[in-house]
């Protein structure tokens, strides 16, 4: 049994959503990511990095990085429609913009965030905040009009998808994909719709 934790509404929904389509068991353990006490500390003691998702293997063993997750994942059901498989087309493509939206989306809100763990005067946080903000806009720009929909990889689904379904929930949120990255906002939308992730989805976005 794989053991998610997590914070619901953060990255570890595309894990838990990748689990969920893979058939693998799983459960899940939702902490509060940001209040300081007992489940901060013992997320800090599974991740230095205090962050979400850690998933815990069935061996024991720690797992943290949601591209590793996902690829391993990936690794154990290779049936499960979330990559294409080695040496067919689109693998290359997967790989690429599995590794971008970790590398250079994510990386935005690490930073951007919460300023004030990495910059000390109020104006320099706020441009922290701002480039940040911008710079992810101009990352989701680029794989907006590098793709043709209607998902990531064209007429296959994949794990990437689930990247944008939890991620247009984030800042700049979902209108903001709807105005200036249509085919983003059309792939959450059709990830919504896929009724294995229902649960997920309440989990994670109970209000939606
Ligand atoms: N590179 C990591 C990033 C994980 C990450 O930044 N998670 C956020 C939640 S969506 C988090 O835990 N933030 C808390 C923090 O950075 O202090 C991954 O892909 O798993």
């Amino acid at each position: 049994m794989f053991r998610l934790i997590g914070n619901p509404g953060t990255g570890s929904a595309i894990v838990e959503a990748a689990l969920a389509l893979s058939g693998l068991p799983y459960e899940t353990e939702m902490l509060d990511l940001w209040q300081p006490g007992p489940e901060r500390d013992r997320l800090f003691q599974l991740n230095p990095l205090g962050q979400v998702p850690v998933l815990i293997l069935p061996d024991g063993s720690v797992m943290t990085e949601s591209a590793a997750m996902v690829l391993h994942i990936i690794d154990l059901a290779p049936d499960a429609g979330l990559a294409p498989k080695p040496g067919s087309a689109t693998r290359p493509a997967f790989l690429r913009w599995l590794i971008f939206l970790v590398a250079s989306i994510y990386p935005t809100f690490t930073y951007g965030d919460d300023p004030s763990r990495y910059v000390n005067e109020q104006e320099g946080r706020d441009e922290l905040r701002a480039v940040t903000d911008a710079e992810r806009q101009r990352a989701w720009r680029q794989i907006e009009t590098s793709i043709a929909g209607p998902w990531m990889l064209g007429s296959e689904r994949s794990a990437l998808d689930l990247y944008v379904w939890a991620m247009v929930n984030w800042r700049p949120r979902r209108d903001w994909f709807r105005s200036y990255c249509p085919r983003l906002a059309q792939i959450a939308d059709a990830v919504d719709a896929e009724p294995r992730l229902a649960a997920v989805k309440a989990e994670n976005w109970p209000a939606a």
